[in-house]
């Protein structure tokens, strides 16, 4: 323990054992993050780095203390054995207890990570190449998210300075439309993508899931801090992967719903013209024959699945 706040003391001038939300600059560890699976993580990862240092204290203190007290300048002489059961059963014995230490909570943890039961809502997010779509599934809410202009205006000015990239303050990491997302809440994300694989990764959430083209991978998230938490797709998808960045806004609930209300009202469709009336026959024998294509495919799908 006194390792550990030794470890502490001396890092802190860095300004980074753990960090709240984003990277930050020099910084030497994972961050906290700001959710539940972001933590268990970082706690995951501290424990098994303080088991890890213990175990390099000991080896190569008996090494350092070996070398020195038993030089050859004072006489010793190198024991001629060549096997010890006693120690060979310590050495096989204790990593195994060790490994089963370290394994049992981090199972436990990734577990839970998986678990998107009793999520409050759901996002679908969708990659292409080079930017990100956000529907709120149920709202008849979906936003686009793409690289800032201002960016995208500097990656491509072969004259702009550091100064000019360090005045942006968010340079790459900024986008038009933001992921609004409300606190305290579980959010269950929905991951795919419409042409290569891209993966949706934001370090604060404390995970990065594939973003597939054909398959739906799930994650989930309750931030419980507000703020504005930044990412990049972690996926090598194109000549644009680095410039398909991540912003999530998380908002308390109230602000969260009056946005939501504010996105509706402004994506509702005009109220519909005069041959309105007529539309309607089409579109319901389409959805009818639609439902009876789905039901035809059920039943062919289970039929191979009765036989
Ligand atoms: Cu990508």
């Amino acid at each position: 323990m006194r390792v550990a706040a030794a470890a502490l003391a001396l890092a802190a001038p860095f300004g980074a054992l753990a960090q709240s939300a984003d990277p930050q600059r020099w910084q030497l560890n994972m961050g906290r993050g700001v959710t539940a699976s972001s933590q268990h993580a970082y706690d995951a990862h501290m424990f098994a780095l303080w088991v890890c240092v213990a175990i390099g204290v000991i080896v190569f203190g008996a090494m350092a203390y070996a070398m020195f007290a038993f030089r050859k300048s004072k006489g010793a002489v190198a024991a001629q054995f060549s096997h010890n059961t006693t120690a060979e059963i310590i050495w096989t014995v204790i990593p195994i207890i060790l490994l089963v230490i370290m394994a049992v909570p981090a199972t436990q943890k990734l577990i839970a990570m998986y678990d998107t039961r009793d999520s409050e809502m759901t996002v679908k997010v969708t990659g292409f190449q080079w930017m990100w779509t956000y529907e709120y599934v149920g709202e008849d809410v979906e936003i686009t998210s793409r690289l800032d202009r201002e960016s995208d205006r500097l990656r491509q000015n072969r004259s702009a300075t550091r100064a000019d990239l360090d005045a942006h303050g968010n340079y790459l990491l900024e986008v038009d439309n933001e992921l609004v997302l409300p606190t305290d809440t579980k959010v269950r994300f929905v991951i795919t993508a419409d042409d290569v694989i891209h993966s949706w990764w934001v370090p604060a959430l404390g995970w990065k899931q594939d973003a597939i083209p054909g398959i739906v991978n799930e994650a989930w998230t309750e931030i419980k801090e507000p703020g504005v938490y930044r990412g990049q797709c972690a996926e090598l998808c194109g000549k644009d992967h680095g410039f398909m960045p991540i912003v999530v806004r998380a908002v308390p609930r109230a602000e969260y719903d009056a946005w939501l209300a504010a996105e509706k009202a402004r994506n509702a469709p005009e109220p519909a013209p005069a041959e309105a009336p007529a539309a309607p026959a089409p579109p319901a024998q389409t959805e009818a024959g639609g439902d009876a294509t789905a039901r035809a495919g059920g039943a062919q799908t289970a039929a191979p699945v009765a036989g």
